[in-house]
């Protein structure tokens, strides 16, 4: 495994100095600096899941036969591509929600020298995508639904952060409007796509699968996605920043976050009253008390049996599956994600 990373990162250098050489841009030293440390900041600084999924997901799926080092280079491609799609929507929700640190480190937008330059920075991100795949996949009979895949994924997650970022805007700031199902709909449509069904999607490209044929395989990676980004959304507030990397902001943001779902759900009057008054405020203060409040609610309690659930759900779900080896692949997934810390 420590050998498939390094190989992996390996590929991070190639399809980088490809892009620093790419001939339809005459690059100025100055320019090709910029991208270099742009993407160096921003590309492969996470905890790499999404992207070695492709290699662990096709692995799996050729049962037991041995990679080439082309198939490793090809999956390892593809998986930097979902890497490029993460730092791209990354750089651009951390402006978008006010974050200060992302991956131990100060958020790109933060740094004095690149500010609103970020924006930009996301668009030459997201531009990488398709001049990788066009590089290294061009050739290959599934080209078409390789880019369509990644097209159609991008919308889906771009229309998510749509929802959670209009539920918040400042003047319509209503509680009650926010329940379980607008919570799972923002979810699914910001993470679940790109965090699991992408990764999985473009192994099944790349043996040759049709993906209308594997619906049942997709509905059970949007629920686990699902489930990933309820355990972001509690990481937000009771995760240790030092380990997850970022401070978080969903409290202050008057994000629809699960936890501010959970305690509405479970408060008498009272209780709702402190959430109405306190939060959606970057008042600490206010942020403190509804802090306090999700603890005296017991979330942590309400939370880990919710995981407990969660678990067993797609855990039955995964084995109901007809396939053995798209069984292990979404085993080794679950396995990646469940209680997590980070
Ligand atoms: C992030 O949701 C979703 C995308 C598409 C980046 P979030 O703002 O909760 O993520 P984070 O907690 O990492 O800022
Ligand atoms: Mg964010
Ligand atoms: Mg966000
Ligand atoms: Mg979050």
């Amino acid at each position: 495994m420590a050998d498939l990373k390094s190989k992996f990162l390996n590929v991070y250098s190639v399809l980088k100095s490809e892009l620093l050489e790419d001939p339809a841009f005459e690059f100025t030293d100055a320019s090709r600096q910029w991208v270099e440390r742009m993407l160096d900041y921003n590309v492969p600084g996470g905890k790499l899941n999404r992207g070695l999924s492709v290699i662990d997901s096709y692995q799996l799926l050729q049962q037991g036969r041995e990679l080439t080092e082309d198939e490793i280079f090809q999956a390892s491609a593809l998986g930097w591509c979902i890497e490029w799609l993460q730092a791209f929507f990354l750089v651009l929700d951390d402006m978008m929600d006010g974050s200060h640190t992302r991956r131990g480190q100060p958020c790109w937008f933060r740094l004095p020298k690149v500010g609103l330059i970020a924006a930009n920075d996301g668009v030459l991100l997201r531009n990488h995508i398709p001049r990788i795949l066009k590089k290294h996949f061009r050739q290959k009979p599934y080209y078409v639904d390789l880019v369509d895949l990644f097209n159609e994924v991008e919308f889906q997650t771009a229309s998510g952060q749509l929802i959670d970022l209009i539920t918040t805007i400042d003047g319509e700031k209503d509680l009650s409007k926010y329940s379980l199902s607008i919570h799972r709909r923002i979810v699914q449509y910001k993470t679940a796509y790109y965090s699991f069904y992408l990764s999985v999607a473009c192994a099944l490209l790349m043996s040759g699968e049709e993906l209308d044929k594997h619906i049942d395989v997709k509905n059970l990676l949007v629920d686990m996605g699902i489930y990933f980004q309820v355990q972001d959304d509690y990481l937000d507030c009771f995760g240790d920043p030092e380990t997850i990397g970022k401070i978080g902001t969903d409290i202050e943001d008057f994000k629809c976050s699960w936890l501010v779902v959970k305690a509405l759900e479970l408060s008498n009057e009272e209780q709702k009253k402190i959430l109405h008054e306190n939060y959606g405020n970057p008042d600490p203060a206010k942020v403190a008390k509804v802090k306090a409040l999700y603890k005296e609610l017991d979330l942590q309690g309400v939370f880990a049996e919710y995981e407990r659930q969660s678990y067993e759900k797609l855990i039955s779900s995964i084995e109901a599956h007809p396939s053995k080896a798209v069984q292990e692949v979404l085993k080794s997934f679950l396995g990646k994600i469940y209680k997590r810390k980070k």
